[in-house]
């Protein structure tokens, strides 16, 4: 091969190599593609309460990120659970939610974090008893939080003890705790949740990965007019 030849394979080479770490490093960058909307408008008569149940879990166990901490929601129309943490909801309608909370917890960084604020009665339940600031010192700690900053809503999801189940979704026989809610939607628009608790292991102080990936540590609600 002649050296102008050779010259040029090392350069086509390079150029692949090239090609491939940038497309790498760019899917490392981009946040998981968003799931669907899962809706929650024709589930209940109008004026009537919406049930919304999710469950957080200490790893998916599947996917392109199976050892992310994530949300899931009950999909009101199959009864199966959704990776999806985009809800379509009437507007001005109390939601009662339901969480199964399987992750694990710790002391948190921010005590403002282990208080309940934003829903009707400014309270919540854990397993049936009524709790308005949960001490992240005390038992098994604290895991996340579900926070609608535009409602200035935040509760402390408390964490579990034992083996955390390990693949979504998870099951009455890994430990849970039970945790129940309600809040009012605002009017029409489209407002983000997320979880606060720097949950996301392994990355730059907790607030990467699952933390900052739609489907996971986060979501919309979109709501709409009822
Ligand atoms: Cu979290």
């Amino acid at each position: 091969m002649s050296k102008g030849g050779r010259l040029a394979v090392v350069l086509v080479a390079f150029l692949v190599v090239a090609g491939l770490v940038v497309f790498g490093v760019a899917q490392l960058l981009v946040p998981g593609v968003p799931g669907g909307v899962v809706n929650f408008t024709d589930t209940q008569a109008a004026g009537q309460p919406v049930h919304l149940t999710v469950q957080t879990v200490g790893s998916i166990g599947f996917g392109n990120h199976p050892t992310w901490v994530s949300y899931l929601v009950k999909n009101p129309h199959t009864g199966k659970w959704d990776h999806d943490t985009s809800w379509e909801l009437p507007a001005n309608t109390v939601i009662d939610m339901t969480v199964y909370q399987y992750d694990s917890g710790s002391p948190l960084r921010n005590q403002e974090w282990g208080q309940v604020q934003g829903t009707i009665g400014r309270d919540a339940t854990l397993n049936g008893k009524s709790f308005k600031v949960y001490d992240s010192y005390t038992g098994n700690g604290v895991g996340h939080t579900f926070a609608i900053p535009a409602l200035n809503l935040s509760v402390p999801m408390v964490g579990v003890a034992g083996n955390p189940c390990a693949v979504a979704p998870c099951h009455f026989n890994s430990p849970h705790n039970i945790e129940t809610f309600s809040f009012k939607t605002p009017g029409p628009g489209s407002y983000n949740w997320q979880c606060f608790v720097p949950c996301a292991l392994g990355y730059l102080f907790g607030n990467g990965g699952a933390m900052s990936t739609q489907n996971y540590m986060g979501g919309e609600l979109e709501v709409v007019a009822s």
